[in-house]
């Protein structure tokens, strides 16, 4: 079932989202609901609170060297956390959240992830370039805090009379 995406300046986005608990057929449906609506949106990203539900999971499918992004590559975390991150690194990112508006953000270029899989199985991830990335861009999301938010000032101004301009141009 594809969900409807929250968009910004929705509130509902800085929601700091809850522990998962329970790993199960309620949680497996929803993560597959989660897949189907990322998917039908072109993303590579999309964290639980995106879909108005408040828990501690994401899920992220980055595409491969060809740019196929395959089911194989699909990854589900539940209650992440990093451990020795590395470096820094600038990407330009987008936001299914905020849609049309991308901008270059600073994060770690490495890190190692702690989480938990959809059975509730801890597991450890090493990740660099753009795995990296997203899931520090999908984490934020978990404290309700969007990507818009580490901009400079004067790029910030700039989104925000984007973003207002393109929305009025929507309606
Ligand atoms: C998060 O973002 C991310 O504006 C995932 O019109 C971003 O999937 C991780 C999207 C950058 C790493 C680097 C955005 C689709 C998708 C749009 C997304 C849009 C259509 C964003
Ligand atoms: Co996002």
């Amino acid at each position: 079932m594809i969900l409807p995406i929250i968009t910004y300046p929705n509130k509902q986005l800085k929601t700091r989202s809850a522990e998962v608990t329970s790993f199960d057929q309620l949680l497996h449906r929803f993560l597959d609901d989660m897949y189907e609506t990322m998917m039908s949106s072109n993303g590579i990203g999309l964290a639980a609170i995106q879909v108005a539900n408040p828990i501690r999971a994401l899920i992220l499918c980055i595409p491969d060297e060809e740019g196929n992004q395959t089911q194989e590559n699909l990854l589900e975390i539940i209650n992440p956390s990093i451990c020795d991150p590395k470096g820094n690194t600038l990407y330009q990112e987008g936001c299914l959240s905020v849609p049309g508006f991308y901008e270059d953000v600073e994060r770690y270029e490495s890190l190692t992830l702690h989480y938990q899989n959809r059975h509730g199985e801890s597991c450890t991830l090493e990740a660099n370039d753009l795995l990296a990335i997203a899931i520090q861009h999908e984490m934020d999301h978990l404290e309700g805090k969007l990507f818009i938010e580490k901009l400079t000032y004067n790029r910030r101004k700039k989104f925000e009379k984007e973003y207002k301009k393109a929305l009025k141009e929507k309606k």
